[in-house]
């Protein structure tokens, strides 16, 4: 792709936004500060062999003290949306408990200073870190949990009132649900399909019940939520191949696609909920409750899946993949990332034409998308990562593509703005545009963010 900031720009339609994403857990740091809770990754972190080198977000890049600063880069990079994620615990420390006004006073002041800078907030309610308290009693395999987060939601909404005007659920449902409860690979760490799959139903119906909440109480605000999404390609066109695409296709996007914009569970996925024990979960009433109208779809896009049939299957339950049993995975074409995760931009524009093709879907929002790769330091300092500039143009071109083939598509929020926590990973994998060091703390711009610095500016003229 042409890496000319003016040739991109000039594709952009007017009124497409360009930003950045964050999530709390990941940079904020000052984990006992202002009264906060434990969350669950403060716990899975601590727990031997979790995460690599045993890291915790306890520092992270220490955000949480250093937001002026941290907003004023932002607003230097010309940012025009900037999502970031609300700690749980910073608000209701024990998850369903007593308010903590010095958590809402830290994001009060962090919208207030995106606005001074011109910069919209896109606000992400859960962004995984669950109220340790919750997870005492069974976090999100456990209904009760759908109430607490809807509560939290208002309290959320109300503080920051009429600041903030986008408002997203849930972040990821598949990696809350699947990672945290099915192969246990983040917090809290559990390994068993019936609870991971409760938990899946658990995560949607939260955002049903808090989207329609929050929606009687502030109806002129725009309400949706964040699913990662994969194309999912066959091997061959071979039929056991293409069985198996369509395995992964249900577990991976049509469960949260079907019951968010259709009202219903695919037949696979009732299937699988039946297999495992979880459909006792799904109550009369739950999936029309889950099926609230969206104002946008948020779409996290990062790799795609390339699979075929396996021809021995053998059965398996710490799984983020529940029932798939009967499929393998074949390499994808693309070159890697560090994260090992095949580059294939022409992904994202199929996910979005297929969004606005097989599904009524509302406006669509690139929520996230972006790339680890190892640092490149030049002889002056500065961070040379031609590899993730080449990466955001071609993805940008692909919504671009997109948005030429009638997908709706209005905003794109790299992800991410500052190399974090990458959760299991800890400090190892850096997605920032803007480089850490996490001897200093101190934040460098990489080239990837002078490139998008200057195609927001592009964009302007
Ligand atoms: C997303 N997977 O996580 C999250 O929203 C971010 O917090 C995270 O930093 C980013 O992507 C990069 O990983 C994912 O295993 C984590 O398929 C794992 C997977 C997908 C997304």
């Amino acid at each position: 792709v042409d890496l000319d900031p003016t040739v991109l720009a000039a594709r952009l339609p007017a009124g497409f936004r360009l930003g950045a994403a964050t999530s709390s857990y990941q940079i904020e740091g000052a984990e006992e500060a202002d009264g906060r809770g434990l969350s669950i990754w403060d716990t899975f972190s601590r727990a031997p062999g979790r995460v690599h080198l045993g890291q915790t977000g306890a520092v992270a890049i220490d955000h949480y003290h250093r937001l002026e600063e941290d907003v004023a880069l932002m607003a230097d990079l010309g940012l025009e949306s900037y999502r970031f994620s609300v700690a749980w615990p910073r608000i209701i420390p024990d998850g369903d408990g007593a308010v903590e006004p010095r958590g809402l006073a830290f994001y009060t002041r962090l919208v207030d200073l995106l606005i001074q800078a011109g910069i919209e907030p896109v606000v992400t309610l859960y962004h995984w870190d669950l109220p340790q308290a919750l997870q005492d009693r069974g976090g999100w395999a456990n209904r009760e949990t759908v109430h607490a987060f809807a509560r939290y939601a208002r309290v959320v909404q109300e503080a920051l009132g009429e600041k903030v005007k986008v408002w997203t659920t849930i972040n990821e449902p598949w990696c809350a649900a699947y990672l945290g409860y099915g192969n246990g690979v983040h917090a809290p760490g559990i390994t068993d399909p019936r609870t991971a799959m409760r938990a899946a139903h658990h995560l949607l119906l939260a955002h049903g019940v808090a989207t329609q909440q929050m929606r009687e109480a502030a109806p002129e605000f725009s309400y949706g939520i964040v699913p990662n999404l994969y194309p999912v390609y066959p091997a061959t066109q071979d039929p056991a191949d293409v069985a198996a695409a369509d395995t992964i296709d249900a577990l991976q996007n049509r469960q949260w696609l079907d019951p968010l914009l259709l009202g219903r569970y695919p037949e696979e996925i009732t299937r699988t909920q039946r297999r495992f024990g979880a459909d006792s979960a799904i109550l009369p009433g739950d999936l029309e409750q889950i099926a609230q109208p969206l104002d946008l779809l948020g779409v996290n896009y990062y790799s795609q899946h390339h699979v075929a049939a396996e021809p021995n299957p053998v059965p398996r339950y710490n799984t983020e993949h529940p029932g798939s049993e009967h499929v393998r995975w074949v390499r994808g074409n693309g070159p890697l990332t560090d994260m090992e995760w095949t580059i294939e931009p022409h992904g994202l524009r199929d996910i979005l034409i297929r969004l606005s093709r097989d599904y009524s879907a509302p406006p669509l929002f690139v929520t996230e998308n972006g790339a680890a790769f190892p640092d490149v330091v030049a002889d002056d300092g500065s961070i040379q990562d031609a590899d993730r500039r080449q990466f955001l143009a071609a993805h940008i071109s692909a919504v671009v593509e997109a948005i030429e083939a009638g997908a709706n598509v209005t905003g794109y929020t790299a992800w991410s703005l500052f190399d974090n926590y990458e959760w299991a990973f800890g400090y190892a994998k850096r997605f920032g545009i803007v480089h850490i060091d996490y001897e200093t703390l101190q934040r460098t711009p990489k080239a990837s963010a002078h490139w998008y610095r200057d195609l927001i500016a592009a964009r302007r003229r």
